[in-house]
């Protein structure tokens, strides 16, 4: 008797200790995130309609199934009734629930039907704006096809997030409001999936594949998600954050985006001898956003899938071994080729590598090597 209360009572205390403390109420809402767009308020308002019509439903049948246990209980005098299917409604009832319960059901999915048109039937306009979003093991990059702008987007460690852990990311994916944005999903490995509640759609990324969802925002704010789909050993550190802006703060952060492109091209293209200490500082900098989420930030990596760089025998040995597997990657294993970077930032990556934690080899690697060697 006494066990039985303690397990009783457990989850019970479990769930109000969660309910009292502050930081549960930010994660544990009663309903859903509020929509972020007219699409994501109909599906939304479809999820509220069958919420509404289940608690109504709910309260009736329960209200009778009490009433008639405790009035008609057997101590009061009641005999089971060994009758009922031969009176009308003994006969009735088994078309009549039926015909009700699909009443209810049509009802639901008419709304539901309208909005599922909505959700697949993307607009195929001019003004329309396309975002190409591609998951990759384990980071997201969002290709802004009309403006050629390039964002990758990887979760921030442990120390860089705090509180945020495994929510926050290096670059947000910025998209302006009162705009309809057609997303195309696709994979560059595995099958991921595109979710942030506040959106209201999920949609696989699959390799091979394009897809579309379509999204038009009517407030400014920040958005996280999540990919949905179980992508290997590091599918919980692949968070979205949407960030909504203004037209025109979107149009302001296009031309920074575009700036900082032009800039960092120039700079990788000019035949300038680069100091170790420029191309360490540039080496930290890019080190701790696009590696660090694997081999993390002190170099120590996460054996066995993600080995450490620290006395590592391909950061100490032949330069030519290291050139080779950051710009090829490794096949089998998450090494990635990194051969979209610039020169100069696979120069300065490579030379930080050769010299932090102690590795001390004393190396200098010029975007010269880096060119002879793609
Ligand atoms: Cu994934």
């Amino acid at each position: 008797m006494c066990f039985k209360r303690i397990y009783t009572l457990k989850p019970l205390l479990l769930i109000l200790g969660m309910l009292l403390l502050g930081t549960a109420h930010a994660e544990f809402g009663v309903n859903f995130p509020e929509p972020a767009g007219e699409l994501a308020q109909d599906i939304y308002d479809v999820h509220m309609l069958t919420m509404q019509v289940a608690t109504f439903l709910l309260i009736i049948v329960f209200s009778i199934v009490l009433y008639s246990i405790y009035f008609h209980r057997k101590s009061r005098g009641y005999p089971a009734d060994q009758n009922f299917h031969n009176t009308w409604f003994g006969h009735w009832s088994w078309v009549i629930v039926p015909v009700m319960v699909l009443g209810v059901d049509f009802t639901i999915a008419h709304n539901a039907n309208n909005v599922l048109k909505t959700v697949w039937e993307v607009p195929h306009e001019k003004e329309i704006m396309d975002v190409k979003v591609t998951g990759h093991q384990w980071w997201w990059e969002f290709d802004y096809l009309d403006s050629g702008v390039k964002v990758e987007s990887r979760a921030l460690t442990k120390e860089q997030s705090g509180d945020l852990y495994l929510r926050d990311v290096d670059n947000r994916l910025v998209l302006p409001t009162g705009k309809k944005i057609r997303f195309l999903h696709t994979s560059g490995d595995v099958n991921h999936a595109f979710w942030v509640p506040e959106l209201a759609f999920k949609k696989d990324a699959i390799p091979g594949y394009v897809t579309e969802t379509w999204i038009e925002l009517d407030r400014e704010g920040v958005f996280r998600g999540q990919c949905a789909e179980l992508c290997g050993t590091w599918h919980s550190r692949m968070p979205i954050v949407v960030e909504a802006v203004s037209g025109d703060k979107f149009n302001q952060w296009v031309d920074e985006q575009n700036a900082v492109k032009v800039a960092a091209a120039a700079e990788a293209a000019s035949d300038k001898a680069w100091s170790k200490e420029e191309l360490m500082a540039k080496g930290e900098e890019l080190f701790n956003t696009k590696c660090a989420a694997c081999h993390q930030i002190n170099g120590t990596g996460l054996p066995p899938a993600f080995p450490p760089l620290k006395g590592s025998p391909i950061a100490k040995g032949p330069i030519e071994g290291h050139l080779h597997i950051v710009l090829k990657g490794k096949e089998g294993t998450a090494m990635q080729s990194w051969s979209s970077l610039n020169d100069l930032e696979i120069a300065s990556i490579i030379t930080y590598e050769r010299n932090a934690w102690g590795n001390d080899t004393g190396d200098v690697i010029q975007p010269a090597d880096v060119k002879n060697a793609r």
